[in-house]
């Protein structure tokens, strides 16, 4: 192990790869990122902690690359040298996995075991972080630990499901450090502005400034246990200097409805949600997933983990970041996204 310990993430242009690139890089990791090519600027997340690419003593090290490119992983992998990778790159987008199930396999199933396969390939030795999800355990009642049965209910659950798999049996089959973080949904004001839960905040800053008087969602009486994104990166980094590989349930124990975390995030701008809120059936899944409500006491056991930030709060430091962010748009200030 070089004196500097380097990370490879892969997924660090989406929000928990900007957050974890910012711990990683304040412990004083070298960190290289796996990004996507594409024919705009995806890295709005990063740009912030951006380093100029002719500066000598640069830790922030981007590299082009896909989940779906087996060979580019293993040439990375090779050059780099990390000793920790982080696999938080996935097709995300539980809905959307309904119109792309093929593409979500490819890139959120199989992109794990080839990234798992190209570590072997490149023969590295190093320690693996697989993103795992609650929404493997799809239809299982709460609260749901380490021993609930998976049961998942998109082609997403099913993609991470072989994803959470294939982590365990390398480390089974191959002696690999490789441990899952089962996470339950986390936020931020830089979470993608299609998931609810930054659709509801995004929409109360444009309501409250006039610019937008609707905002039409799918099913509201879903259940999730939401938590603060940037808590949970550190939950995965201490996964990963655990004396031993494992699999744990990450996430806030508390809950609510899709309706009560609209309800909190208008009031908190003074508004009124039944005014505001309309019905659009193209927002529900073929299956839903009716409710989750993490367990994590395993997590704190081990490594201490615990989180600070319920919904409530969440929902309202939403709310406060895209009024700001609403106003910078406004005055037409630069937007940096640091928040
Ligand atoms: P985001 O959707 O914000 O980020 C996903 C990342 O994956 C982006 O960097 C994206 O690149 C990248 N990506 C997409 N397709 C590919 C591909 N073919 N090859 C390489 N990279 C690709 O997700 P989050 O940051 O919210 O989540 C991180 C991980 O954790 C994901 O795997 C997600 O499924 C999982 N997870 C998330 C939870 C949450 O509540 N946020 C809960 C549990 C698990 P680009 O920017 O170019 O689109
Ligand atoms: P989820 O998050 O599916 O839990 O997956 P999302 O915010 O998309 O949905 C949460 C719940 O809200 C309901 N809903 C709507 N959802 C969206 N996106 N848009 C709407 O208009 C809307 N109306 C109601 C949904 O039906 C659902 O019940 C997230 C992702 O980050 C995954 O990658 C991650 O693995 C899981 O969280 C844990």
């Amino acid at each position: 192990m070089s004196a500097t310990k380097k990370a490879l993430i892969t997924g660090i242009t989406g929000q928990d790869g900007s957050y974890l690139s910012e711990l990683l890089l304040a412990k004083g990791y070298e960190v290289h990122g796996l990004v996507r090519r594409s024919s705009s600027f995806n890295t709005e997340r990063l740009d912030h902690m951006f380093q100029d690419p002719h500066e000598v003593s640069r830790t922030l090290w981007l590299h082009h690359g896909d989940l779906t490119d087996g060979t580019g992983l293993v040439n990375l992998l090779r050059e780099v040298q990390p000793d920790e990778v982080y696999n938080l790159g996935a097709q995300s987008h539980v809905r959307v996995s309904f119109d792309m199930p093929d593409y979500t396999a490819d890139v959120t199933g199989a992109g794990t075991i080839r990234l798992l396969e190209a570590i072997r390939a490149a023969d590295v030795e190093t320690r693996f972080y697989q993103a795992s999800s609650s929404e493997m355990f799809g239809s299982s009642p709460p609260p749901q630990n380490e021993d609930t049965v998976f049961h998942p209910r998109s082609p997403y659950g099913v993609a991470k499901l072989f994803g959470y798999w294939a982590t365990v049996n390398y480390r089974e089959s191959y002696g690999l450090f490789a441990s899952n973080g089962i996470l339950f949904n986390h936020e931020s004001p830089r979470r993608g502005e299609t998931f609810v839960t930054r659709k509801i905040t995004r929409a109360v800053a444009r309501i409250a400034a006039g610019l937008q008087t609707e905002l039409f969602l799918g099913n509201v009486d879903a259940v999730r246990d939401w938590g603060y994104a940037a808590e949970y990166v550190e939950a995965m980094w201490r996964m990963l200097q655990h004396d031993t590989p494992g699999d744990w349930v990450i996430g806030t124990g508390t809950a609510g409805s899709v309706r009560d975390f609209a309800e909190v995030a208008f009031a908190h701008a003074g508004l009124d949600l039944d005014k505001h809120l309309r019905y659009d059936r193209r927002y529900n899944r073929p299956a839903e997933v009716d409710a989750l409500v993490a367990d994590a006491s395993r997590a704190e056991a081990a490594f201490g983990w615990k989180a600070s930030t319920h919904w409530e709060d969440l929902a309202k430091l939403m709310v406060d970041a895209d009024r700001r962010i609403l106003e910078d748009e406004l005055a037409g200030r630069l937007v940096r996204i640091d928040r």
